[in-house]
């Protein structure tokens, strides 16, 4: 039998997040290697695995995969979740991005400093439900499919049912002008894997607290805003 896929990373969300949902949605066990301390990053590092000295990393079928979206693309071929021909991961792929520009502002929004955190969440906000969700909605609406892509479960579908969950952590209510999202959201979540993988003790990670957003800064030694350094926007 083949050895489990052991994921690296620290214990919370980040990057790897995303990972955790597209291995459940395929339906395949996992271990975890959780490093709490710089020390314990610093020792993967060395270890040489790591290609360019940064996780999230995926030990599997005998590669130690870095770059998450390489991660998800691997994920996504092995398991089916990648459409059926090159059109349809281009779709999926065109989904999934918007979906990751969505989920790495909100990733980061924690790392922002107080007096930019109010603007930020509007900001945030505001290109979820006027730039972002109005997309799935349509796509949703005109083919009348209860998937994205292709009428079967996609690497886009279990994103965007990620990405909802976040957004809807920020502010309930964000999808009451988006009925066909809102309906994929309640059918997806029913899925039995999917269902499995929502349910309390499972390997979901809870949002960001303030003693998991410390000890990230100290692994990674972050001491500034990172959503501003990160994310090449200008905030109005
Ligand atoms: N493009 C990379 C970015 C990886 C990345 O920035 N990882 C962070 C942790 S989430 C890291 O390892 N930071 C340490 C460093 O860059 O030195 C990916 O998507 O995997």
């Amino acid at each position: 039998m083949a050895a489990k896929p052991k994921l690296y990373y620290f214990d919370g969300r980040g990057r790897m997040e995303s990972v955790r949902w597209l291995l459940a949605a395929a339906g395949v066990e996992y271990e975890e290697v959780l490093f709490e301390t710089a020390e314990d990053f610093w020792n993967l590092i060395k270890s040489g695995k790591l290609m360019y000295d940064q996780v999230p990393m995926v030990e599997m079928d005998g590669m130690s995969i870095v770059q998450t979206r390489a991660i998800l693309k691997y994920i996504a071929a092995k398991y089916n979740l990648y459409g059926k021909d090159l059109k349809e991961r281009t779709i999926i792929d065109m989904y999934v991005e918007g979906m990751r520009d969505l989920n790495d502002m909100i990733m980061l929004f924690p790392f922002s400093l107080p007096e930019e955190k109010q603007k930020i969440l509007n900001y945030i906000l505001e290109r979820a439900t006027q730039r972002f969700f109005p997309v799935y909605e349509k796509a949703l609406k005109d083919h009348g499919k209860n998937y994205l892509v292709g009428n079967q479960l996609s690497w886009a579908d279990v994103q965007l049912l990620e990405v909802i969950l976040m957004v809807e952590e920020l502010k309930s209510g964000v999808l009451s002008v988006f009925p066909k999202v809102q309906e994929f959201k309640a059918r997806v979540s029913k899925l039995p894997r999917i269902q499995k993988f929502l349910q309390p003790g499972s390997p979901r990670k809870p949002p960001m607290d303030d003693a998991s957003l410390e000890a990230v800064k100290k692994i990674f030694k972050m001491d500034k805003s990172l959503f501003l350094q990160h994310v090449n926007i200008q905030i109005k």
